[in-house]
């Protein structure tokens, strides 16, 4: 196994015991007869969330798949909840893309950015600098380890009150934000977003409707989406509990770009497909973790 096998495989074993709906989905897959088990599943993406804030951030977090071979492409802003982000492309078909995004830490309030400062603080120098990358145990237990102290739940609902993303990201840090189902490859009836959120929907399985539950680019390229994150009950400073909103899984569905429209399609690889990103599409994926949609009934 490649280092880089090593570090994904580890991160998509601690997110399938965090998130049921992972294992709840492929099984799903595998009883509908649409995959024959999850090795059958191609990994879109997967998604991380980051603080922007010295040493931390992007810039420290993406020198890990950097030096995996991952490429850095298209920069995205979301102004409405203070975000970057980019996407990441792999060294080769057979691994997911990366999106990571990272929290504008100086757009928040005073209080707000105290908060942040007084857990993050606690990093005096990038810590992926003295990793050895090479390593893919000592990468895996980076990339699950704590980097400031537990919170508190009173942090934790004051950031909450004005950046979902921030809570989010000051308890779960760098867990595996989500993996990403790419559906165009499967059999016809479940290859289309459209259809397989119906049949997500048929088994039970709750959808992000923040912008309608398809969410489509406005070049028709790229269709995607989620299932709201479940509640998982947590463990605060001073031993409290409360339930917080996990991790969820996305599904992607990438069309033929024009130009190949032409082609045969046992001949259709990724190269084929529109590729990257949507900020539009995002913007509304990221609110699967969101009190609006995990609140609702
Ligand atoms: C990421 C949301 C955006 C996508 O594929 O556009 C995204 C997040 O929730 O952290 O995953
Ligand atoms: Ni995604």
């Amino acid at each position: 196994m490649t280092t880089l096998e090593t570090v994904l495989n580890g991160l998509m074993s601690r997110y399938k015991e965090r998130v049921p709906d992972v294992g709840a989905i492929i099984d799903a897959m595998v009883t509908e007869g649409i995959i024959a088990s999850d090795a059958d599943i191609e990994n879109d993406h997967i998604a991380f969330r980051t603080l922007g804030v010295p040493h931390l951030g992007i810039q420290s977090l993406e020198k890990i798949f950097l030096h995996y071979g991952y490429t850095k492409k298209d920069y995205y802003d979301f102004p409405e909840k203070k975000l970057d982000a980019y996407w990441y492309a792999p060294p080769a078909d057979k691994y997911p893309r990366i999106f990571i995004s990272e929290l504008r830490v100086k757009d928040l309030s005073r209080q707000a950015q105290d908060i942040i400062h007084s857990y993050t603080g606690e990093v005096t120098s990038d810590p992926v600098d003295s990793l050895d990358l090479d390593n893919g145990g000592a990468v895996d237990h980076f990339l699950h380890s704590a980097l400031w102290r537990t919170p508190t739940v009173a942090d934790y609902k004051t950031l909450a009150a004005e950046s979902e993303y921030a809570a989010w990201v000051i308890y779960n840090r760098y867990y595996l934000n989500h993996f990403t189902v790419s559906v165009h490859n499967l059999k016809p009836g479940y290859n289309t977003v459209a259809d397989f959120n119906a049949f997500l929907e048929k088994k039970g399985f709750r959808l992000n409707d923040s912008g309608g539950k398809v969410k489509t680019s406005p070049d028709n390229g790229l269709a995607q989406s989620s299932t709201v994150a479940r509640m998982i009950s947590a463990t605060f400073a001073d031993n409290e509990s409360i339930e917080i909103a996990g991790s969820y899984v996305e599904f992607a569905e990438r069309r033929v770009l024009p130009q190949f429209a032409q082609l045969p399609a046992s001949e259709i690889r990724r190269e084929h497909r529109r590729e990257g990103f949507e900020a539009n599409n995002a913007d509304k994926i990221f609110e699967s973790t969101y009190s609006a949609q995990t609140g609702k009934k």
